[in-house]
C-alpha cells in the first residue's frame, strides 16, 4: 500500500498551501487525480492573489519566426519542413529586419524571435539578426531563442553553450522564450524529440543564461504520451533548478495540438485538464512568479477562465503566431491591445502592460474594483 498517497487530503494540502509549505510529488498527483476541481481553484487563486494581487500582466510583442526548416522534425511538431518541402522558408537578416521593422510604429516593446535548427545557417547569421534589430531598435527588449537552438548553436559552431549565450547577448539579446522543454524525461524525448538536447541540456542552458544574468522562462508540452507523474517530476525539475539559480520568470503550459503532426492520432486535451494543468502549476512552482495563460492555444475564453485558476498573465499581443497555427490552432494569430484590456477588464483584474522582464509599463485600473 502507497502510505503517503493515503495521507494526502484537500485538507492536509490546503493547510501546506496557506502556510507556504512547499507540496511533494504526491499533493501534486492528489491534486490532479482526485481534488475537486472547484477547490483546486480556489487554492490556486489564492496563491495567485498572494504573489500578483489582482494584476494581469500581457505584453505587447511581435513573434519573428525565421525559418521553418528543422532538422529536429519532433513528432508534436507541425511547423517544421525539409528544406526541398513545399512551403519551406527562411528569412535573409534582411528579410527578418525588414519583418520586424514593419512592427516597430505599433507600439511593440518585444521582439520575440525564434527559428528552427537550420542545417546550412551559421551562428553567425543568428548573431547578425539580433544585432540588426538591436542596433536599430535598441529601447525593444529581444527575447530569443530556445534553449534547444542554443544548445545546437553551440554544436555547428564548436561554441560552449556560455559563449554562444554571450555572443548573443553581447549582440543585443535580452532573455530567453521557455520552448523545447516539451517533457524533461529522456524516455520520452527519445520517442518524440531524438534529435535535440535533452533534458539535462535543457536545463544546463537555462542554468548558464541565469548565471550570465539573463532571465528565461519556462514550458511543458503535455497531452500527448506523457503521464501525470511525468508532469509533475516535470515541474518539480523546474523548481529545482529554480531554487539554485532564480532565472525563470514565468511558467507556460503548452497543451499539445494534435493536427498535421506526426501524432495526429492523439485527442487534443479538454478545456478541464487545461484548467488543471495550470493550477497544479501555480501551487507546485511555487518559487516561479507568474503562470502565462497562452491564449493562442487555450482560446481566449479559457485563456480568461484560466485567470481564477491561478495564471496571471496573458503573454503577448503576438500579431502573427506561426508554429501553434501550423497545427491548427483555433484562435485569431493575434489581437490588439484594446481587445487584450479588455477582455482582462471583463474578467474583473486590472490589466498591467509590462515589458518583457515585468516592469510595468502602465496600469489599466479605471472602472475596475481591486476587490476580486
Ligand atoms: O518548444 C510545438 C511547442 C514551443 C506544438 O517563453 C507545440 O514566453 C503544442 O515555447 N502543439 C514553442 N505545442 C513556443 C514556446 C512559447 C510560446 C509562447 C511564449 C513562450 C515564452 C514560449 O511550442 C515548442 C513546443 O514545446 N509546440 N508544436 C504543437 N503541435
Amino acid at each position: 500500500m502507497n502510505m503517503s498517497a493515503s495521507t494526502v487530503s484537500a485538507d492536509s494540502v490546503k493547510e501546506k498551501v496557506f502556510n507556504n509549505i512547499r507540496l511533494t510529488k504526491e499533493d501534486g498527483l492528489f491534486l490532479y487525480k482526485e481534488c475537486d476541481f472547484l477547490d483546486l481553484a480556489g487554492m490556486a487563486k489564492a496563491k495567485k492573489r498572494q504573489l500578483s494581487g489582482a494584476e494581469v500582466y500581457f505584453n505587447v510583442n511581435c513573434h519573428i519566426n525565421l525559418s521553418n526548416v528543422c532538422v529536429s522534425r519532433c513528432k508534436f511538431c507541425a511547423f517544421g519542413r525539409n528544406k526541398e518541402d513545399e512551403g519551406a522558408y527562411s528569412m535573409s537578416p534582411e528579410e527578418a529586419f525588414d519583418y520586424g521593422s514593419a512592427y516597430v510604429e505599433t507600439g511593440i516593446t518585444e521582439f520575440h524571435v525564434v527559428s528552427a535548427m537550420h542545417p546550412d545557417r551559421q551562428f553567425s547569421y543568428y548573431v547578425d539578426v539580433i544585432s540588426r534589430l538591436h542596433n536599430a531598435y535598441p529601447h525593444i527588449h529581444i527575447q530569443g531563442f530556445t534553449a534547444v537552438e542554443i544548445y545546437y548553436f553551440a554544436q555547428i559552431s564548436g561554441l560552449s553553450v556560455r559563449q554562444v549565450l554571450t555572443e548573443l547577448k553581447n549582440a543585443g539579446l535580452g532573455s530567453m522564450p521557455g520552448g523545447g522543454a516539451e517533457i524533461l524525461n529522456d524516455d520520452i524525448r527519445a520517442g518524440l524529440c531524438p534529435n535535440k538536447a535533452g533534458s539535462r541540456e535543457w536545463l544546463d542552458v537555462h542554468s548558464s543564461a541565469h548565471e550570465l544574468g539573463m532571465k528565461t522562462n519556462c514550458t511543458m508540452l503535455y497531452g500527448h504520451v506523457e503521464t501525470l507523474e511525468n508532469r509533475i517530476e516535470h515541474m518539480m525539475l523546474l523548481r529545482e533548478l529554480q531554487d539554485q539559480t532564480g532565472g525563470f520568470q514565468a511558467f507556460i503550459p503548452l497543451p499539445f495540438l494534435p493536427e498535421n503532426t506526426g501524432i495526429s492520432h492523439i485527442t487534443r486535451t479538454g478545456s478541464l485538464d487545461d484548467l488543471r494543468t495550470i493550477a497544479v502549476s501555480r501551487l507546485m512552482l511555487d518559487n516561479i512568479r507568474h503562470i502565462k495563460a497562452f491564449w493562442i492555444m487555450l482560446t481566449l475564453p479559457i485563456a480568461q477562465i484560466s485567470l481564477d485558476f491561478g495564471a496571471d498573465d496573458l503573454d503577448g499581443t503576438i500579431v502573427e503566431e506561426r508554429i501553434m497555427h501550423a497545427a491548427n490552432a483555433n484562435t485569431e494569430k493575434g489581437i490588439s491591445k484594446s481587445h487584450m484590456v479588455d477582455l482582462i477588464k471583463k474578467s474583473g483584474y486590472i490589466p498591467c502592460e509590462r515589458d518583457t522582464v515585468y516592469n510595468i509599463l502602465h496600469r489599466y485600473n479605471e472602472g475596475v474594483t481591486e476587490e476580486i
